[in-house]
C-alpha cells in the first residue's frame, strides 16, 4: 500500500535490536560449517542436531514463548521446540572468531539496517553470552566495531553500542565484566539489563548500574512485557537504578500503561522514553490487548521508540515490521510515525553533532 511506503522510506532510528538478535539462519549454518560445529536449536543437549539450512530455517518459525511450554508435555525432549532464550543463546554458540562478530553485525548493518533507511542504531550486545565460551574480548570487541567502522563509511549508518548485562547470571559476574569492558569504553555508550527477569528484578544489579552511571554511562534496563513483577520492576528502573536517580529510558516496559502512576512516573516525572518491540509482546497478549496499552502510552505523551529487538527469531520482524505493526494499532497517520521518528532522535545518545544531523 501506499501508506506502507512512506514507513519503508522514511529515515529511521532504532534503539533496541540485540545484534545476537538478528543471527539469521543463513548465516547460523554458515558460521556453523566454518567453525566445524554441529547446529542446535535449542540450548537443551537433548535436542537434535539439525542436518541442513531448511531445516534451520524450519526450527526458527517454530520458536515458542516458556508460556506455551505445557502445550508441549507430551512430546519427547528432542522434538521440543525451543523457547526464545533457548534458541536466542544456542544461536550464540556458532560466535567463535572476530570475523564471526564482523559477518553477524555487517549482516545486520548491511542487508537489514541499510535496506530499511535505518540512520543511526544503538545495538546491545551480550559479552556474557560469548566470554563463557572462551571468546576473547579482543576478538568481540574488534568484530563488532569494524563492521561499524564499515557501515558508516560505506552505507552512512551511525551507531553506538550498549553492553548488556545477563540478570539470569550473577553480580560479580556482571562487576567482573564491567571491569574488563574499561578497556574498550571509548565503544560503550551505555549499559543495559536483558535475558530471563523471572525471579531477576533490576534491584539485584544496583552495583554495578551506580558504578556505571558514576563513570558517565548511560543506563537502561529491560522491563519484560508480562512478568509476574512487571509494575515493581518498572517502577525500580525508572525511579531508582543507578544510585537512586533511575535510568535514562526503559526497555519494553509496556505494562507501564496499566497504572497511571507508573506512566505519570516516565512520562511527566522522569521524562525518560521507552523501546517498544510490538511484535515480540504478540507471543504475550493479544493484538487487542497490546493496541490498548500503546494508545495509553501514545495519549499520555510517553517518549516511544518502535524498535525490533531480537527480529531473526521473532518470525523475521525487522524494525520496518515492528513499525507498520505499531502504525496500525496506534491509528497512526504519516505524519505521526515522522513524529514519533524525531522523538527516537531525541530519545538516543547519539553524540550532540550526529543528532542534529539526524
Ligand atoms: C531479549 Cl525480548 C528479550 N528479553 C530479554 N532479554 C533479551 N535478550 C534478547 N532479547
Ligand atoms: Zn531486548
Amino acid at each position: 500500500a501506499a501508506n506502507d511506503e512512506f514507513v519503508a522510506k522514511i529515515p529511521k532510528v532504532e534503539l533496541h535490536v540485540h545484534i545476537e538478535g538478528t543471527l539469521s539462519p543463513e548465516l547460523r549454518w554458515k558460521l556453523a560449517r566454518r567453525n566445524g560445529i554441529g547446529v542446535r536449536l535449542s540450548t537443551n543437549k537433548e535436542s537434535k542436531e539439525l542436518q541442513s539450512l531448511e531445516e534451520v530455517e524450519w526450527a526458527y518459525g517454530d520458536v515458542i514463548s516458556s508460556a506455551q511450554l505445557p502445550l508441549y508435555a507430551d512430546r519427547p525432549p528432542s522434538e521440543m521446540p525451543p523457547t526464545f532464550f533457548e534458541a536466542y543463546y544456542s544461536g550464540c554458540e556458532v560466535l567463535r572468531t572476530k570475523q564471526d562478530f564482523f559477518d553477524l553485525a555487517l549482516d545486520y548493518f548491511a542487508n537489514r539496517a541499510a535496506s530499511m533507511n535505518v540512520r543511526y542504531c544503538e545495538v546491545f550486545f551480550d559479552p556474557q553470552s560469548h566470554t563463557s565460551r572462551g571468546v576473547s574480548w579482543e576478538d568481540m570487541m574488534g568484530g563488532l566495531s569494524e563492521a561499524q567502522q564499515k557501515a558508516e563509511a560505506e552505507y552512512g549508518i551511525k551507531s553506538e553500542w550498549i553492553m548488556c548485562f545477563l540478570r539470569d547470571v550473577s553480580l560479580s559476574s556482571a562487576l567482573e565484566h564491567y571491569r574488563e569492558a574499561m578497556s574498550y569504553r571509548d565503544m560503550i555508550v551505555g549499559f543495559g539489563l536483558d535475558s530471563n527477569e523471572t525471579n531477576h528484578p533490576p534491584s539485584l544489579f544496583e552495583d554495578v548500574f551506580a558504578r556505571a552511571r558514576r563513570d558517565g554511562f548511560r543506563i537502561t534496563a529491560h522491563c519484560d512485557v508480562g512478568q509476574k513483577d512487571t509494575h515493581k520492576n518498572i517502577h525500580y528502573v525508572a525511579s531508582t537504578l543507578g544510585g537512586g536517580a533511575g535510568a535514562d529510558r526503559v526497555d519494553h516496559g509496556l505494562n507501564a500503561a496499566d497504572i497511571p502512576e507508573l506512566t505519570n512516573l516516565i512520562t511527566q516525572k522522569r521524562g525518560i522514553g521507552m523501546t517498544i518491540c510490538p511484535w515480540a509482546y504478540l507471543r504475550r497478549m493479544t493484538y487487542q490487548e497490546m493496541a490498548i496499552k500503546l494508545q495509553v502510552l501514545i495519549s499520555a505523551g510517553t517518549k516511544l521508540c518502535i524498535s525490533s529487538d531480537s527480529p531473526a527469531y521473532m518470525d523475521d520482524s525487522w524494525i520496518l515490521h515492528n513499525l507498520l505493526l505499531a502504525k496500525q494499532m496506534g491509528n497512526l497517520s504519516d505524519g505521526d510515525v515522522l513524529s514519533m521518528m524525531k522523538v527516537s532522535v531525541e530519545m538516543s545518545w547519539a553524540p550532540r553533532e550526529v543528532k542534529a544531523d539526524l
